[in-house]
């Protein structure tokens, strides 16, 4: 269990969904985001912080012994916003992690790592990036410094290459990359317990029918996802498309179909 555990981005959805679970993975939780979310609960403290604020990321770490880093902006985007929250806020975030002590992190990196993988094809955590997006190049380059980090300075962080942590699949595409709140709390968990981490990438999914990521080198962990998309197949099956549409054909999905977004 975490002592005292940080959530960036709480403002966010995947925020929203696990904070009301956070107590079984840590005793104290500090919330930070640009601004605060709706309602911050009781028995929880929030502090704003842009993470593109070295000196407030190095404040904002302090005390803390583990991070649920979410922050950042979370789809694909024009290159100069990507830049301060996704590349430079995660080379602040490790730099406070080497100056505050070693907090364990657990970084949301994105399938969009490995978005241009086939659908037809099942991929593990030692395959090359085929990132979709700017957004999936960031995530790329938040692993490599999180890999940095360990090999440097033996900051242990978990890499979670989450497929899509909603409620519920959104489409069909979901049915296979769909990742409940409840198996990403089990996943903290264990991360939180595990004597060891090292600096393991894993895919963040739960235990779903139609899956394309293999999880088995991260056996050590003892997780095993316990929800699967398969109750919501009838809801989703209507909606499927033809297997030439990107969204259908690529594991990133409409990500590959993304222009290079430029500013106005
Ligand atoms: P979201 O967009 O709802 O929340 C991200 C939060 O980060 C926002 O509240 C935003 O204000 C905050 N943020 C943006 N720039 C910031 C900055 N410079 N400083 C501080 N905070 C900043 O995203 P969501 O869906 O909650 O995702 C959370 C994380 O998980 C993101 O890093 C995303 O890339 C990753 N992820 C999410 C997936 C999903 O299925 N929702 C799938 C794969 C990865
Ligand atoms: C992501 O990385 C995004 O943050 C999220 O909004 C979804 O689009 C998800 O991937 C997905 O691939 O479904």
């Amino acid at each position: 269990m975490f002592e005292k555990l940080l959530v960036t981005g709480a403002a966010g959805g995947v925020a929203k969904l696990l904070i009301p679970n956070l107590h079984s993975v840590t005793r104290a939780i500090k919330l930070s985001d640009l601004a605060a979310p709706a309602s911050v609960p009781d028995g929880m403290e929030f502090e704003a912080c842009d993470l593109a604020d070295e000196a407030s990321v190095v404040k904002l770490l302090e005390g803390c012994d583990g991070v649920l880093h979410l922050g950042g902006i979370s789809t694909e985007d024009s290159f100069s916003r990507i830049l301060p929250a996704n590349i430079v806020g995660v080379y602040n975030l490790y730099e406070a992690a080497r100056q505050i002590g070693s907090p364990r992190i657990v970084f949301a990196s994105s399938n969009h790592v490995v978005g241009y993988y086939r659908q037809d094809e099942r991929i593990d955590n030692t395959v090359l990036p085929k990132p979709d997006s700017l957004y999936g190049v960031s995530k790329v380059f938040g692993e490599s410094l999180a890999r940095l980090y360990f090999d440097k300075f033996g900051i242990e962080t978990a890499i979670i290459r989450i497929g899509s942590c909603f409620e519920k699949p959104h489409d069909y595409r979901m049915l296979s990359t769909w990742f409940s709140s409840d198996d990403f709390i089990s996943l903290l968990a264990r991360i939180g317990e595990v004597p060891a981490l090292g600096c393991p990438i894993l895919y963040g999914v739960s235990d779903n029918e139609a899956a394309w990521w293999d999880n088995s080198q991260i056996g050590f962990l003892g997780w095993q996802p316990q929800d699967s998309s398969r109750q919501f197949r009838d809801e989703q099956t209507k909606e499927r498309i033809d297997r030439s549409d990107s969204h259908s054909l690529y594991q990133g999905g409409r990500f590959t179909e993304f222009p290079i977004i430029k500013d106005t």
